[in-house]
């Protein structure tokens, strides 16, 4: 799946495993309450939409392996965005939603 629509209960413990397979490009992944997947530098304008969802950096694979990190966090309920914070990733579509159903 390409940027798929994430959607999770409220009170959900949710653990996102994040591997940087692109062989010349750093990555990230943050979950953030913005609208910030337009900006051209999301590291700068968007924060964590909870505590623990953001990998703001994962550099691209050495000869020792691929970089790799897992996001850990409880969801409550709203909609958010997740987005690649490396600059100009969420404008050219490393963006999806995350929506936390329920009252929680
Ligand atoms: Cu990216």
């Amino acid at each position: 799946m390409v940027n798929p629509a994430i959607i999770v209960k409220a009170g959900s413990r949710v653990s996102i495993q994040v591997i940087n397979a692109d062989h010349d490009t750093a990555h990230g992944l943050v979950i953030t309450a913005s609208q910030a997947r337009s900006s051209w530098m999301p590291m700068m304008t968007a924060s964590p939409a909870f505590t623990g969802s953001a990998l703001w950096f994962l550099g691209n694979p050495t000869t020792s392996g691929m970089h790799a990190g897992t996001l850990t966090f409880t969801a409550t309920p709203g909609t958010y965005t997740y987005l690649c914070p490396v600059p100009g990733h969420s404008q050219k579509g490393m963006a999806g939603s995350f929506t936390v159903t329920g009252t929680g």
